[in-house]
């Protein structure tokens, strides 16, 4: 079997390949609705009790209380005293909140080869790790260690790197501002800047193609001006499942008029219909309509399609001069204008269409209604990020944002919807391989040191370099990296070069079973746990997607007395490493997160006054220049841009396949077996495909195939997957991640942003 791997121990890299009983239903018409809680109740009953689950669900995303640790979609000013969360919220709480324990007697009665050998979600079902353990060199059984002896063990072998380049350092996007902060100082005092975190192969591309146009990688808008606009596209993404509660916030939006527009190559459930559980009305009428229009676009065809609208906004100012193209911005706020519209002007439609494959008549129509309106919000996800050609498409959005005007005014902007709750808190943290060097004169201002100025590995590159053998030590705070990254049998395999690896970790995850030569597991509190440290109960804060600071606290007991915050985890090893070196009162800001957050007030611009303003009910908003119309570009102005169209050529008899979420999911959390907006029951291993291509290539519904991707002269297979008829576009397929990130060439990335391209790989399908 070519999955496994066994150069220190046997171990399976991939989820095993076993079948779980497929059962097809009409997908639903509706997301939401009653069937949402009674689904999210039977998640919280199985995992927390009741009791405990209605506790923490009592004060999930409400004022002082705990940041949901599903996405980073921000609350609304006038919150819903009963219920401020979601059917996936309550089951993200269900699964970090489990009764069930990876205990000591776990452990010993569970070899690694053996857990490697089960599915993801029966791992993900074993619990909380609740003891540090550690899996010696040439061992097979994890055993409990103490924390001073782990901690030592990585300090020891830091020391033994050659240079601090040797180490490399993951963040997974739930970490806190506080963790995050003390890691990356961390880091850099050990002399490197080798930190790829998920946001390398999530809104990478988006951080690139904001960066360069309008001067800062986050979107411009908040949530009133969801509510507020006239026009909202939602690109290549699917709410319903991945930021539910976005769906009352369109709702809002449609309520005082506004129209919704769905570009995705799928008629994702969430955006044709959604009943609100909390409105009575709604439930009573089957929902509201979400999408106005649903432009069904080719997978990759997003730059074609946004290359017409803008030639018809064009010919819609040529009909109405000067009611269309907001030319006085234009002249004070922009450059680039003339060579933009000239290529655009030279636009071949019949090609363009063929390349989106979305009927000319709708496209006039969402043109006419860009053209009338100004008041225009883009929202996109993944499914822009992840192609190859992500950073051009979203360069083209903001093309058309800028000919309108439709940035930097009220209900009106660009919000690239962010997925892990505090991704983007990281960032604005540190948390980044290419810091800029304003970033880094500040922390060796602060604390009279050097820090390292050559950028470090992103996640692709630290994939390779581990190939090399350039790893030794590889730590990572949260995540699962051995199945959240492409390539999976490169990634397995690379990973096993490295010497020690650590996971700091609520629960067991695949990164626990494939490893380095030895292994650390660090558990840690989760967001819903009291943290109580020896001035007391702390808070910690995050950034949502719409750049709002604010405190999250925890409300119930620890899975574990054994447990540590991340914070205190970091400063601890700290500590260990670097003993007074510094002059760094690490067990202090342990003891008190307020001292963490002085010292990003003094790092980091736009946290003044830290400790007072995040203990407002509603935290502060970061600055943001865009927002306010002040573009931060080294110019000043904001960028048209001119994207070349991307050409693309597949193979005969060869499909597309995008990888996406099932609505039982947390990317490498499997909550559960369903996919219930899309009608797939008891099953993950399955590949929706437009039924003219089923009976092209004479496939029965849920016929058995493997896939096959045979890019850059490499066969990689992933075997045993159910055929379903879906609509989908023609040439097209969809796989659920994480079975198919073994398909995914680790030189398949977007340009300039390195995002694996996990929504385009070329892909044939094998009858069994
Ligand atoms: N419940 C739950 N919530 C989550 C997550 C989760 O796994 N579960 N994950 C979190 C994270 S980290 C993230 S990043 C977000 C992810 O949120 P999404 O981006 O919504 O997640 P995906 O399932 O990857 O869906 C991508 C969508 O893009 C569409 N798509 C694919 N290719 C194309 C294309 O070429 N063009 C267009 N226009 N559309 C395309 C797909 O059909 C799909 O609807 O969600 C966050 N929230
Ligand atoms: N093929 C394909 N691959 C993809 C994607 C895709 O769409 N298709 N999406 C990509 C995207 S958008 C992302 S963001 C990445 C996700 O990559 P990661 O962030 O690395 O993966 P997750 O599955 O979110 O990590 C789950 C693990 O985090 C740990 N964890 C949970 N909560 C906490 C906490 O509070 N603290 C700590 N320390 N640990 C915690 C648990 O042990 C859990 O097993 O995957 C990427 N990979
Ligand atoms: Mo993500």
């Amino acid at each position: 079997m070519p999955d496994v791997t066994t150069k220190h121990r046997r171990v399976k890299i991939v989820p095993p390949e076993e079948l779980t009983g497929l059962e097809l239903d009409k997908p639903s018409n509706a997301a939401a609705g009653i069937t949402g809680v009674t689904v999210a109740m039977k998640h919280i009953a199985e995992e927390t009790g009741m009791w405990k689950g209605l506790k923490i669900l009592s004060k999930l995303n409400q004022r002082h209380g705990i940041d949901c640790p599903g996405c980073a979609w921000p609350e609304p000013n006038h919150r819903s005293a009963v219920a401020e969360y979601c059917e996936n919220g309550a089951k993200a709480i269900a699964e970090e909140a489990t009764e069930k324990k990876c205990d000591i007697g776990f452990f010993a009665e569970h070899s690694v080869e053996e857990m490697s050998f089960w599915s993801d979600y029966k791992i993900g079902k074993s619990g909380r790790v609740t003891h540090p353990m550690y899996l010696p060199k040439g061992a097979s059984y994890y055993e409990p260690i103490s924390w001073e002896k782990a901690y030592q063990i990585i300090a020891d072998e830091l020391k033994s790197c050659s240079t601090p380049d040797e180490a490399v350092f993951y963040t997974s996007g739930r970490t806190s501002n506080e963790a995050a902060f003390l890691y990356q100082l961390f880091v850099r005092l050990f002399g490197t800047n080798n930190l790829p975190d998920c946001s390398n192969m999530c809104h990478e591309s988006s951080g690139v193609g904001l960066g360069e146009t309008i001067g800062i990688g986050k979107g411009t808008v908040t949530v009133d001006d969801i509510y507020n606009a006239e026009v909202i596209l939602v690109v290549g993404q699917n709410p319903g499942t991945n930021h539910p509660r976005m769906l009352s916030a369109l709702q809002k939006c449609k309520e005082n008029g506004g129209k919704v527009i769905h570009i995705n190559p799928l008629p994702e459930t969430g955006t044709t219909k959604f009943v609100n559980p909390q409105s009575p009305l709604d439930v009573l009428k089957g929902g509201v309509k979400i999408a106005d229009y649903f432009l069904q676009v080719k997978i990759a065809g997003d730059i074609p399609l946004f290359k017409i609208l803008l030639h018809y906004i064009l010919e819609e100012e040529k009909k109405h001069p000067g009611a269309v193209v907001d030319q006085t911005f234009i002249t004070e706020q922009t450059l680039g204008y003339d060579d933009f519209i000239s290529e655009i002007a030279q636009l071949d439609i019949p090609k363009a269409l063929e390349a989106c494959g979305v009927e000319h008549s709708l496209l006039k129509e969402v043109a006419t209604l860009l053209s009338a309106n100004k008041k225009i919000i883009t929202c996109w996800a993944m499914g822009i990020t992840q192609q190859k050609h992500a950073v051009n498409t979203i360069r083209e959005i903001v093309n058309m944002h800028l000919l309108r005007g439709a940035v930097g005014i009220p209900g009106a902007g660009l919000c690239p919807v962010r997925g892990h709750s505090n991704v983007q808190g990281d960032r604005t943290m540190g948390i980044y391989e290419k810091p800029k060097s304003e970033f880094l004169d500040s922390l060796d201002k602060v604390y009279q040191f050097s820090s390292p100025r050559h950028h470090g590995y992103d996640v692709v590159e630290t994939i390779e370099a581990m190939h090399e053998g350039k790893v030794k030590v590889f730590m990572a705070m949260g995540g699962n990296f051995i199945s959240a990254t492409p390539d999976s049998e490169f990634t397995g395999k690379a990973v096993q070069n490295v010497g020690l690896t650590v996971q700091v970790s609520t629960k067991l995850n695949r990164a626990h079973l494939v490893t380095g030569e030895h292994a650390l597991i660090l558990p840690c509190l989760g967001r819903t746990e009291l943290d109580l440290q020896k001035s007391g109960e702390q808070f910690v804060t995050v950034e949502n997607s719409m750049g709002v600071v604010h405190t999250s606290r925890g409300n119930v007991k620890p899975a574990d007395h054994h447990l540590k915050s991340e914070p205190a985890i970091v400063s601890e090893l700290a500590d260990v490493v670097f003993g007074n070196k510094f002059n760094i009162a690490w067990k202090e800001m342990r003891d008190n997160y307020d001292l963490i957050r002085n010292e990003i007030e003094k790092v980091i611009p736009g946290f003044d006054d830290f400790n007072k303003r995040v203990r407002q009910p509603d935290g502060f908003y970061l600055p943001n220049g865009p927002r306010n119309g002040k573009f931060t570009t080294s110019s000043g102005k904001a960028l048209f841009t001119v994207n070349p169209m991307p050409q693309f050529s597949v193979p005969k008899d060869h499909l597309v396949m995008m990888t996406i979420r099932s609505h039982d999911q947390y990317n490498t959390t499997i909550y559960g077996l369903d996919d219930r907006y899309r009608g797939i029951k008891n099953e993950r291993r399955v590949v929706l495909m437009n039924r003219q291509d089923m009976h092209h290539f004479g496939f029965r519904e849920k016929e058995l195939v493997n896939i096959v991707s045979d890019q850059d002269g490499t066969s990689r297979v992933a075997s045993h997957f159910h055929v379903i008829p879906f609509d989908i576009p023609k040439g097209s397929c969809a796989t659920y991640f994480p079975e198919t990130n073994c398909l995914v060439p680790l030189s398949s990335v977007a340009d300039r942003s390195k995002t694996p391209m996990s929504k385009y790989i070329i892909v044939r399908l094998e009858k069994l």
